[in-house]
């Protein structure tokens, strides 16, 4: 190896390759055009190595840049209202039936012109940034006609265009019945199948396509009908499935193939097999369940049993989940999903990465993929997902350019 743009000396490295999140001893990481070009103990590092910048860690610990892979993070206005009632007793699902809950969210963001709704989005994304994500996941669903879809999945790209983070769109326009559909549910389903879904894959603005299949969002049926929209544009799918009720999602979700199925509380052993055999990752969101004072924690070890992959993330929105601490969410994803800090790690690097459709670029520590890092005051990552809220993080990398935090 000739040069090398950016040498990392002294880091104690979780790759995040094995399942044990174990740590190397004192090694060194060589960044070269953005990508991981060579990684070796400290001692086999060559003294005649050309290097443009250097940084000497000091025996800090190296990790996978976080990958938050489920947030709805585009929209306007707050919800903290909503919070007041269901603390006076309203449940979330009386609020959302009374008009208020995603709808009032989807009025304030199709009221919107986009640079409010950059600027607002923005907030929540350099707060996601400022906690180790170097890759997010950001969905539309508060827009639900084809121009506001168009428009938050529009202010999502030039998210990732002008911040230094990667950005993965995912149209979610089955996510609520809009009230101009009221009663016609198949009307809205045929606008997402005939124009939104082709619309939103002719400009190229979605990677992904999801739907909320409950009882407050869309039937099985419904749901399918969307999937086959994906299917024909070539579009990769994910669900959110059993979130508050058992609508057989999961296994829907792995008939299409699809990337994730998210939250899984009410999950049965024949959604878990379904997802174990498509190779369909979980993806837990320990923020919903305890925002909405949940009472049963996805099935962690039939999911285990069955060996699907695990997730973890923010799933920050307004209503169930207002956070953009994809930290804390390991935190809590242990405490009350009784995972492991070493599955909440692969659930935020390794793992996140594959709910993405990016695991041969992204989520570990490997020569050839992006040097997308973290560099953390800690002596173990266990010590990172057992803090509540704590933030050790001392220098987060993009594609090998380092940002303050
Ligand atoms: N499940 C959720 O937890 C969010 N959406 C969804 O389908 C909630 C969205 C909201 O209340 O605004
Ligand atoms: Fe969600």
């Amino acid at each position: 190896m000739a040069s090398v743009d950016l040498l990392l000396r002294n880091v104690r490295i979780a790759t995040c390759v094995d399942d044990e999140c174990s740590v190397s001893a004192s090694s060194f990481v060589a960044i070269t055009a953005g990508r991981i070009a060579q990684i070796g103990a400290m001692r086999e590092l060559d003294p005649k190595l050309h290097v443009g910048n250097e940084l000497d860690a000091e025996g800090a610990l190296l990790t996978p840049g976080l990958i938050d892979c489920h947030t709805h993070l585009v929209y306007a206005g707050d919800r903290w209202r909503e919070f007041e009632l269901r603390l006076q007793g309203a449940s979330y699902e009386d609020i959302a039936r009374a008009g208020g809950g995603i709808r009032s969210t989807v009025q304030h963001t199709r009221d919107a012109d986009a640079a409010t709704l950059f600027a607002q989005s923005e907030r929540r994304l350099r707060s996601l940034m400022q906690h180790g994500v170097t890759t997010v996941e950001i969905k539309s669903g508060y827009g639900l006609s084809l121009e506001a879809e168009l428009k938050c999945l529009q202010v999502a790209r030039s998210l990732g265009a002008r911040c230094p983070v990667n950005v993965r769109t995912t149209l979610l326009a089955a996510h609520a019945l809009p009230s101009e559909f009221d009663g016609r549910a198949d009307a809205y389903i045929d606008e997402i199948v005939q124009r939104i879904v082709p619309e939103a894959a002719r400009a190229q603005l979605a990677d992904a396509v999801d739907a909320f299949c409950d009882r407050i969002g869309f039937t099985a049926a419904q749901t399918r009908r969307v999937f086959e929209a994906a299917r024909a544009r070539g579009l990769p799918v994910k669900l959110h499935a059993e979130q508050l009720s058992n609508q057989h999602g999961a296994a829907l979700a792995a008939e299409f193939g699809a990337l994730s199925a998210d939250h899984l509380e009410h999950v049965d052993e024949a959604g878990v097999i379904a997802l174990a055999r498509a190779g369909t990752v979980a993806v837990l969101l320990p923020g919903a369940y305890y925002f909405l004072r949940d009472t049963q924690p996805p099935p962690i070890e039939l999911l285990r049993r069955h060996r699907v992959p695990m997730a973890v993330a923010t799933d920050c929105n307004p209503g169930t989940s207002p956070t953009t601490h994809l930290q804390l969410m390991m935190n809590m994803a242990c405490t009350l999903f009784r995972i492991t800090p070493a599955e909440a790690w692969l659930g935020v690097t390794r793992h996140a990465a594959t709910a993405l459709g990016m695991a041969a670029t992204h989520g570990t520590v490997e020569v050839g993929k992006h040097a997308d890092l973290c560099l953390w005051d800690a002596e173990h990552p266990a010590e990172i997902a057992c803090a509540i809220a704590a933030s050790p993080l001392r220098v987060r990398l993009h594609h090998g350019v380092e940002h303050a935090v």
